[in-house]
């Protein structure tokens, strides 16, 4: 090869990583399995790059079967290792081809100690949050949170990243929003179709901040992006579970919507609530419904909310 003079030197995976260009885990150390879910082939992992302090939280998931390319899937490139027979039944060990062994890897690096306690396996407990411990310990709580967390959100509204992904976009800045594919959502199946809807107004934190005078806002997200999802994957609007979560783990307003078919993490009830009745219940029972009632949800008990709430319930 020519010599140029310029040494490139080859990157650190905790930089690749940095850059969203990490090409394996060659030199990632685990540290702590935080969760486990055997029925839902998930796993989360604490790590660290070698010789990096910083720590990293590593999802994987196992992919479901891909239905468009079953034959080769069940064929020659399935590797059978017999197991029993019985009778008419008989069970092997296959080992598929590699374009269906993948998996899905999420990485959070560096992570901060809120995410490793939001991935971290931990009791569920249930709160009922009234208007007053709303006002009185959420509220500051939402407020004094760093606006850092929300860096994903703002480089999307600002369209620094996910530019290419962006499904649907109503730019006006109070009734606007934008609809992208969801983290969660790899676009390869429509039975699992996940797209999250983020508001341009930076004014409203969550479920709790909405009264009246954003229904026009609300009705807008659920129309144009039901419409925008039929355009673009030809799922009707009668196959969405569209919802909101409460409590969100990001303070920006945004809107799930999600296939019927999928039963999704975080549908559901004490997290999920639907956006027709969020709709609904402003219209029905007044401006400030979602101010003046008790929620009731899940939280972790690792969840900063648990922590604060923990002696009020
Ligand atoms: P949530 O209700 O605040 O929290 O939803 P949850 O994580 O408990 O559901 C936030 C949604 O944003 C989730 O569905 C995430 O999968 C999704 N999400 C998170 N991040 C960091 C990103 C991102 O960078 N891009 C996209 N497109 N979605 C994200």
């Amino acid at each position: 090869m020519a010599e140029t003079g310029i040494h490139v030197l080859p990157k650190t995976g905790a930089e690749a990583a940095k850059q969203g260009t990490l090409a394996s885990f060659k030199d990632f150390v685990v540290v702590e399995v935080l969760n486990d879910d055997p029925m839902a082939k998930y796993i989360a992992l604490l790590g660290r790059f070698e010789g990096r302090d910083e720590v990293a939280v590593l999802l994987l998931n196992r992919k479901p079967f891909n239905k468009d390319s079953l034959s080769s899937l069940v064929g020659e490139g399935l590797e059978l290792q017999h197991d029993f027979v019985n009778d008419i039944y008989s069970k092997y060990v296959g080992k598929p081809p590699p374009e269906h062994a993948t998996v899905t890897v999420d990485l959070i690096y560096p992570a901060t100690e809120k995410h490793v306690r939001k991935y971290r396996q931990q009791r569920r407990r249930m709160v009922k949050e009234t208007p007053e411990m709303y006002e009185g310990i959420i509220l500051p709580y939402i407020l004094s949170y760093p606006p850092a967390a929300l860096q994903w959100v703002y480089n999307v509204l600002e369209k620094k990243k996910e530019v290419d992904r962006l499904i649907f976009e109503d730019p006006d800045p109070q009734l606007g929003f934008m609809l992208h594919p969801d983290l969660k959502w790899d676009q390869q199946q429509v039975d699992q179709l996940y797209c999250l809807a983020i508001i341009h107004r930076r004014d409203v934190p969550c479920l709790r901040s909405l009264d009246l005078t954003h229904l026009e806002l609300l009705e807008n997200i659920r129309d144009k992006g039901c419409k925008a999802i039929q355009d673009k994957y030809g799922v009707p609007a009668n196959s969405l579970r569209i919802f909101v979560h409460y409590p969100p783990s990001y303070w920006h307003f945004h809107v799930h919507f999600v296939h019927a078919a999928f039963a999704a993490p975080g549908t559901a009830a004490g997290k999920a609530i639907l956006l027709d009745d969020i709709i609904d219940n402003i219209k029905i029972f007044g401006k400030d419904y979602w101010r003046q009632r008790t929620l009731t949800y899940q939280l972790g008990e690792a969840d900063d909310m648990w922590k604060l709430l923990g002696g009020a319930v």
